[in-house]
C-alpha cells in the first residue's frame, strides 16, 4: 500500500504535470522526458487516468490536454491542496463501491493502518448508522468516508471523539452553507432542521488504552431525492442551496477541521470542544423524548455535563444522565 514516504506513481506525476499546464497541450515527448519513462508508458498511464474519469484529449503533433477533472473522491484530488499534517496525507483507500467504509477502515486498523488513514467510497451497499441502522448512500451523491485515529487517551474519552467530529463536520459544512446548520446530540448535523450528515464512531480498546477509533461520516452533498422513510427528515447541500458542490472540496474542508479540533483536544482537553459544540447544538431547555436501547424517557434538558453526558429532568423532577440515545424534540 502506498504511504506518504513513497514517491508518487507515474500516473500521479503525470496528472500533476497535466494540471500544472492549466489547459495547455503537452507533448508526449515532453511528458516522457520529464517523467523519465517511455512514450508507451505515458500513453498507458493516460489511459489509466481516463479510466479513473479524467477527460484528457489527445491529438497527434500536439500531445495531451487535460479537459476535465471528474467529481470523484479520488485520492490525488483529495490530497491536492489538502492543508493537514496527517489526516489524509498517507493512505487513502478509494472504492467505487463498498459495503461500508467503516467496516473496511476497521479491518485496515486491525491490520495496523496508521492514524490519519482514510477510506472513501462513491457508493455504499451496506452503509451503516448506529444500532445497525442503514445509511442511504447513493452513488456520487454524498461523501462516505471513514478516518482511522489512534488517540493516546483512555477509553472513556472515546465517545468525546463523536462530539469533536460533529463540531468539525458542522464547521466544514459552514464554509459552504452560511446559515441554518445545527448539531443534534450526539451525532447528527442538521441543515434547517433536517439531517444533512451523520457520524458513526466505532472504537476498540483494552482496559486502559484505545487500540483505534474509526470515525465514519456520511454527508449528503448533491443528493437530489431520498427514499420514502427518510424523505421528510433528510436533506443535502443541493436541496438546501440549489447548488451543486465539489465533494472533494467539502471532504478536504472536513479533514482539515477534524485535524484542527483533534489537535486542540490533545492539547487542551474536551472543554473547548464542548464549548464550541454547545454554541451549535440548541438543546438545553428543550422538551425532549429520548429513546434508548432499554427505555424511553421524556423531560426537559437541563444541561450537558463536562463529559458530554446529557442531563434530562423528567416530570417528577428526577434527573437522568443519558450517555447515548436518540433525541426527539417535542
Ligand atoms: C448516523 O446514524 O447518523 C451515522 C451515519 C454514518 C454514515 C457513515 S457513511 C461512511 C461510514 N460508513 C458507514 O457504514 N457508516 C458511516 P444514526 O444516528 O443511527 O442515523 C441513522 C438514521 O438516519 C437512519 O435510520 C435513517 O432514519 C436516517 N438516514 C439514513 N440515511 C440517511 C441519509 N443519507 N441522510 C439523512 N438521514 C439518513
Amino acid at each position: 500500500m502506498p504511504d506518504s514516504k513513497q514517491l508518487p506513481s507515474t500516473k500521479d506525476q503525470l496528472l500533476e504535470y497535466l494540471k500544472a499546464e492549466k489547459g495547455e497541450w503537452v507533448s508526449g515527448q515532453a511528458l516522457s522526458g520529464r517523467l523519465s519513462v517511455s512514450r508507451s508508458a505515458v500513453s498507458k498511464n493516460i489511459q489509466r487516468l481516463r479510466e479513473a474519469g479524467y477527460v484528457i484529449e489527445s491529438a497527434s503533433g500536439r500531445g495531451y490536454l487535460l479537459q476535465d477533472i471528474p467529481d470523484r473522491l479520488l485520492p490525488a484530488e483529495i490530497q491536492d491542496g489538502l492543508k493537514t499534517g496527517f489526516f489524509g496525507k498517507g493512505d487513502i483507500a478509494y472504492f467505487m463501491e463498498i459495503d461500508s467504509t467503516n467496516a473496511r477502515a476497521k479491518d485496515m486498523a486491525s491490520e495496523g493502518a496508521a492514524e490519519g488513514t482514510v477510506v472513501v467510497a462513491e457508493k455504499q451497499t451496506g452503509g451503516r448508522g448506529r444500532k445497525g441502522r442503514d445509511w442511504f448512500s447513493p452513488p456520487m451523491g454524498g461523501i462516505y468516508c471513514s478516518l482511522i485515529l489512534r488517540p493516546e487517551f483512555p477509553p472513556e474519552d472515546g465517545p468525546k471523539i463523536t462530539f469533536l467530529s460533529a463540531v468539525a463536520a458542522a464547521e466544514a459544512l459552514g464554509r459552504f452553507m452560511s446559515s441554518g446548520l445545527t448539531i443534534k446530540w450526539p451525532n447528527d448535523i442538521l441543515a434547517n432542521g433536517k439531517k444533512i450528515a451523520g457520524i458513526l464512531t466505532e472504537m476498540t480498546s483494552e482496559m486502559d488504552a484505545i487500540n483505534y477509533v474509526v470515525v465514519g461520516i456520511g454527508i449528503n452533498v448533491n443528493t437530489h431525492a431520498f427514499p420514502g422513510d427518510i424523505q421528510q427528515k433528510a436533506t443535502s447541500l443541493l436541496r438546501e442551496t440549489n447548488e451543486r458542490f465539489s465533494r472533494v472540496a467539502i471532504l478536504r474542508a472536513y479533514l482539515e477541521a477534524q485535524e484542527k479540533w483533534y489537535n486542540l483536544f490533545k492539547k487542551e482537553g474536551f472543554e473547548p470542544i464542548l464549548e464550541k459544540w454547545a454554541t451549535m447544538a440548541p438543546i438545553v431547555g428543550k422538551a425532549v423524548r429520548i429513546e434508548m436501547v432499554d427505555r424511553t424517557i421524556e423531560g426537559k434538558v437541563r444541561g450537558i455535563d463536562p463529559d458530554g453526558v446529557l442531563i434530562v429532568e423528567d416530570k417528577d423532577g428526577a434527573a437522568h444522565r443519558i450517555i447515548s440515545g436518540d433525541v426527539f424534540f417535542i
